[in-house]
């Protein structure tokens, strides 16, 4: 299989590069990554030199860049991880998500269809169905309930995925989409709530909790999500979409309590702020298509691996100190000048 995988300097595509390599040796990644603010190289670090794995620097909005990357590579199956990500920015700046996650999607469905692939996968999020009530513990979503999003990230995301299953319909092309819940553990950038947990604590700062900090997430180990998108690219039915959630629901306190006790931090630490204007309340979901049609199911669970992040953020200080001080930006330069 030759993979174009977008988005793949970024947390979960970042660990999709790693766990393709791994447990797919034989087959080829070609990672492109605009490489913004949320891209880094030192991600990738372990895999330069491996001759199955090549990087190129482009927009997925860049038609030109991406056609001829098409044209050069012939990739046989996309997987779709880049986009904006951090509902915060896109309060702040909705027009930069409009223009990555759905104009860029658009794009790479155009080249897809135009120089022919065997899959196109889009990388989506349960934030497409909106939120559940926090007493309703008895609810979930499943690929039926239908969008209702909250934010100008999630409604970015519901319009690509909504592109995509457009070009399954009426262009043929082999389509799937997977919505998965929130994803934890090593690479993921310091703007999200649990490395910004870590790190703030671990330097004696502020933790800066929404509101009461009764929010649930639903949390799942990045590897889990790796590992289902691997079965949905090649053993998944096209047309369909795949939720994909492992049943770890916390509230934010709950979370931010736990990376306290683990550190030995105290809770004094904690500090509510002013909340999220939009705030969704609660993400659960149901996974059962996916557990069985395709035979997936998490094998980490909160507690474990939430131990497994902390300890990671603590051996690898570097990749984060280089996030903070942003020379993670010089990363790239330096594994390419003159080589
Ligand atoms: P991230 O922000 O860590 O990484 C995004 C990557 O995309 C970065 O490397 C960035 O440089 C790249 N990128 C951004 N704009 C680009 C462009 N125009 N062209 C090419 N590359 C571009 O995000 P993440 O948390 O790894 O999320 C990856 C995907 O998974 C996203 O599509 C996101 O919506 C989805 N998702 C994330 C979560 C989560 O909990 N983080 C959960 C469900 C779904
Ligand atoms: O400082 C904070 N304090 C806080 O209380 C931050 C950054 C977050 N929070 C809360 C907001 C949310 O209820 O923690 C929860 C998690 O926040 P984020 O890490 O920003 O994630 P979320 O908004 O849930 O979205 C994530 O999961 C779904 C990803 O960022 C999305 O890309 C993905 O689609």
């Amino acid at each position: 299989m030759k993979t174009l995988v977008t988005g793949g300097a970024g947390f979960i595509g970042g660990n999709f590069v790693h766990y393709q390599l791994k447990h797919h040796p034989d087959d080829t990644i070609i990672c492109l990554d605009a490489l913004t603010y949320a891209g880094n190289m030192g991600t990738l670090k372990g895999v330069l030199t491996n001759p199955k794995f090549s990087f190129v620097q482009a927009s997925i909005a860049d038609r030109e860049a991406v056609y001829a990357i098409f044209e050069q590579e012939k990739p046989d199956t996309v997987v779709n991880f880049a986009a904006e990500s951090h509902v915060d920015r896109s309060i702040e700046d909705p027009g930069l998500f409009l223009q990555t996650n759905i104009m860029g999607t658009g794009v790479l469905l155009d080249a897809c269809r135009k120089f022919g692939v065997g899959r196109f996968h889009q990388v989506s999020t349960d934030e497409v169905y909106g939120d559940l009530p926090l007493e309703r513990t008895d609810l979930f979503f499943t690929e039926e309930t239908p969008l209702h999003t909250s934010s100008p990230y999630s409604a970015s995301k519901a319009a690509a995925d909504l592109l995509a299953l457009a070009y399954f319909r009426t262009f043929k092309l082999p389509v799937t989409v997977s919505r998965c819940s929130n994803n934890y553990g090593p690479y993921h950038f310091p703007e999200k709530l649990i490395p910004l947990m870590i790190i703030n604590a671990l330097s004696d700062k502020a933790l800066p909790v929404y509101g009461k900090g009764e929010n649930i997430r639903d949390w799942l180990y990045v590897e889990d999500h790796c590992s289902a998108i691997d079965l949905i690219i090649r053993g998944g039915r096209v047309g369909e979409v795949y939720n994909i959630g492992g049943h770890n629901e916390r509230t934010n306190l709950q979370v931010v309590k736990t990376i306290l006790h683990a550190l030995n931090k105290p809770e004094s630490l904690i500090r509510f702020v002013t909340d999220r204007p939009g705030h969704d309340l609660r993400y659960a979901i149901d996974a059962t298509k996916i557990k069985q049609e395709l035979g997936w199911a998490p094998e980490t669970t909160f507690d474990t691996g939430i131990q497994t992040t902390i300890q990671w953020y603590l051996n690898n200080e570097d990749w984060w100190r280089d996030v903070l001080d942003g020379s993670y930006r010089a990363y790239y330069e330096r594994m390419y000048h003159n080589r």
